[in-house]
């Protein structure tokens, strides 16, 4: 019986140092893999998400640990129970209870802080003067539109779609003569450098979720309306976009490929791009 005993305090302390190294390990890990695996940083977003991923990541640590830490002292304190009953709550003690709420909003609001200020820049204070371009998500690829020499996009009206103007543009809108529409997965997105850029996202279809990982942005794209993104591209060099909201069968292929590039370079690659008035007379 002793020697029996003996073997469980033995196993009692193995396993609490297991499960404490198990939370360190999958903590080291994740961190790691954090540190590490991201995708390239192209904006201040991406770091501001960034920050608030690790956040996010260092909370749930300290509760994994302590939790593996709690667990690992009650099989120490009563590891030489031999029966091992469950007694159930002996003492009325609601103070770790309340402890461990109060800390869960205390993090909680400091989360809402700092994505709020992340979520209040991209959402609401779009700069003035930004670059615009227009998005259109469709199953399964997406379509490219920038307003021109003039600045401005022409109307565009869904029936107005054709095969050979497949964003429906207004011929006798002056304004869309110079649009250059790069159509469905046809065209490459280029964006100036450290200059804002605003999205204007549109769908054909059904929802699709327009994202650029390097960014670390993401917005719907909603059939009958028109929604809004905007950063600044800090970091030159070629990346991509893809669909984040899964949309069908070829969801999986709808992507493109995102230029980030000094402005001199952008209207130089855009003077090369066929206008619409050039492409439907
Ligand atoms: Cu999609």
């Amino acid at each position: 019986m002793r020697g029996f005993g003996k073997r469980r305090k033995g196993s009692a302390i193995l396993l609490s140092v297991l499960l404490l190294l198990i939370a360190v390990a999958v903590i080291a890990g994740t961190f790691w893999w954090v540190r590490h695996h991201l995708p390239a940083r192209i904006a201040d977003t991406a770091y501001e998400v960034d920050g608030i991923i690790l956040f996010v990541l260092s909370v749930a640590a300290i509760f994994l640990l302590l939790s593996h830490l709690y667990l690992a002292l009650t099989l120490l304190r009563f590891r030489s129970n031999p029966k091992a009953a469950f007694v159930g709550v002996t003492r009325r003690s609601w103070f770790p209870v309340l402890a461990i709420v109060a800390l869960l909003l205390a993090f909680d609001l400091m989360f809402d802080h700092e994505s709020n200020k992340v979520w209040g820049k991209v959402f609401f204070r779009i700069p003035s003067d930004a670059f615009v371009v227009e998005i259109t998500g469709e199953q399964f690829a997406w379509s490219i539109r920038y307003p021109g020499k003039d600045g401005k996009l022409g109307r565009s009206d869904v029936r107005l779609i054709s095969d050979d103007n497949p964003l429906g543009l207004d011929k006798n809108d002056p304004a869309s003569k110079d649009d250059i529409v790069l159509p469905a997965g046809q065209g490459e997105l280029h964006l100036p450098l450290n200059r804002p850029v605003l999205f204007l996202i549109r769908s054909k279809d059904t929802l699709h979720s327009f994202f650029i990982p390097f960014a670390r942005l993401k917005m719907d794209a909603v059939p009958g309306m028109t929604t809004r993104l905007w950063f600044v591209p800090t970091k030159p060099g070629r990346y991509e976009f893809t669909c984040a909201e899964l949309c069908g069968l070829g969801h999986y292929r709808m992507r493109g490929d995102l230029v980030v590039e000094p402005m001199e370079k952008v209207q130089e690659w855009l003077r090369q791009q066929p206008t619409f008035g050039e492409t439907v007379p």
